[in-house]
């Protein structure tokens, strides 16, 4: 019986993994079609082909609610999600600079003068601010800085000790704490409490994190005590500056460099339109390191093997970070950037096209990234529109049907993308004919589908090997045998 019930196991099992393998080396999704040439003999005929379009600026969530009929025309034959988490890193800005200083009590030779209330706020710790006797101004004594805009979300500190070296560290303060508030008679928040703090060194800086979550319009450092215990004659203080976080996706651009590089904002460092990667608050960029690009993936795998376009208004995207296609075109808009996909689909043999639209971004930039606002539901159903024309145009090629298409419509997120502006998931469709429809977030196990596995997916499809360097990206089209065609 034993014997039996064995036997009837591994029978399922073997016709399990029989129909896994026929899926698997499916001929229709195959990458090479032999035909014989002129002379009869056998030759890999090549099939596969990419269609990526990028719609920037289009959250899932605004997709879904206003299901423009060709993107969602796709879905019955596309693995897709609607959860595409984008990277953010997190970055800070010293905010001193934004706002104006005032303090209860001024330098006796006024705010500009060489120990000035300026220079408590110049970035310059050589320059330092005194001021006193300040007996009649203790534990109320204050500096405050007043934004009138661009509120900051103020979560960090620095305070750093006068150079003079005289007074020793007599007149640095000891005890004070760091207030936050809209209005400038209260009521005061307290954000960060010190007391008993010693300065060792002259110019030394200390720096201060905080909990808070909150813009405010004024911050204020009160001191109550110096030093020296008793001692009321000057306060010195060389720097007191004011730092907030950024939560950046590096915006639009991030996510581009994000696809196209295989790699999240962390490693890629792309965050503004340059396509530089940089540190943050630096101006000195170097190119990215070209290795860092499925396109020069391609290019360099086989060289001629791989035709490859690229199609956008957004020049930078275009001669920077899709630097590599052969086919680059800068258009004059939206509706030229469709234009010319469907001239290069009709008349031109790239196995690879990159197209990206900004209207849609444009439009959620002016009037907010929900269809509640009628110009944006607008972009949306014209960039949709587009779609349609493209995909009309693909499927209209003479060699079509001897062809195999993953075409991915994605986009970079809702919001701006930039500081602490609210981003929402985006999403990712894969298409292709064969493909069965699946939600990938509702697989079992749930795919988290990231903006960076365009690469790793793009690849595969083309049967060109991943490097280690692109290698953020998760690879899932490689499921088609168990789970993914129809
Ligand atoms: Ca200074």
């Amino acid at each position: 019986m034993k014997v039996f019930i064995k036997m009837g196991v591994a029978l399922m099992l073997a016709v399990l993994l029989i129909a896994g393998c026929k899926k698997f080396y499916d001929p229709v999704l195959d990458q090479h079609v032999y035909k014989p040439d002129s002379t009869g003999t056998a030759v890999a005929v090549n099939k596969r082909h990419v269609l990526v379009i990028g719609i920037d600026g289009l959250p899932a969530a605004a997709l879904k609610t206003l299901a423009p009929p060709n993107i969602s025309g796709l879905l019955p034959n596309a693995k897709y999600s609607w959860n595409v988490a984008l990277p953010v890193i997190r970055t800070e800005k010293d905010v001193t600079a934004d706002g104006s200083l005032t303090v209860a009590f001024e330098n006796a030779s006024g705010a500009a003068a060489a120990n000035g209330s300026s220079k408590l706020v110049d970035n310059n710790v050589s320059s330092y601010f005194s001021c006193g006797p300040i007996q009649p101004y203790l534990p109320n004594l204050w500096a405050q800085q007043e934004y009138k805009a661009n509120l900051p979300v103020v979560e960090a500190y620095t305070m750093t000790s006068a150079t003079e070296a005289s007074s020793q560290n007599w007149r640095d303060p000891g005890t004070w704490t760091l207030e936050a508030a809209n209005d400038v008679n209260g009521p005061w928040k307290v954000l960060d409490n010190r007391s008993g703090e010693i300065f060792s060194a002259r110019g030394q800086t200390k720096r201060f994190e905080v909990s808070n979550t909150t813009p405010y319009r004024f911050y204020r450092l009160v001191v109550s005590s110096i030093v020296a215990i008793n001692f009321t004659g000057y306060l010195q203080l060389a720097e007191w500056r004011l730092v907030k976080y950024l939560l950046s996706s590096g915006g639009n651009a991030g996510s581009w460099a994000g696809m196209i590089t295989g790699n999240d904002i962390s490693q890629h460092r792309v965050f503004d339109s340059s396509f530089y990667p940089r540190p943050v608050d630096s101006s000195a960029g170097t190119p990215l390191s070209p290795n860092l690009s499925a396109l020069r993936l391609l290019y360099n795998y086989k060289p001629g093997t791989f035709r490859t376009a690229a199609i956008s208004s957004w020049g930078n995207l275009v001669n920077t970070m899709l630097k590599d296609a052969d086919v680059r075109l800068v258009t004059g808009g939206d509706a030229d950037t469709k234009d010319q996909a469907v001239r290069i689909l009709k008349t031109d043999s790239a196995r690879v096209i990159i197209t990206q639209f900004g209207d849609v971004y444009n439009k959620g930039v002016q009037y907010g990234f929900s269809n509640d606002a009628a110009p944006y539901a607008e972009a949306v159903a014209r960039a949709d529109g587009y779609i349609g024309e493209i995909l009309n145009a693909l499927k209209s090629r003479s060699t079509y049907n001897d062809e195999e298409w993953l075409v991915v419509i994605t986009t970079t997120q809702g919001g701006s993308g930039v500081d602490r502006a609210p981003i929402t998931p985006g999403f990712f469709v894969a298409y292709n004919p064969m493909f069965k429809s699946q939600d990938l977030s509702l697989t079992n196990p749930a795919i988290n589908v990231l903006q960076q596995d365009l690469t790793p997916q793009l690849l595969y499809w083309m049967k060109v090997p991943q490097s280690a360097a692109v290698q953020k990206g998760q690879l899932w089209l490689d499921r088609f045998g168990i789970e993914f065609l129809k």
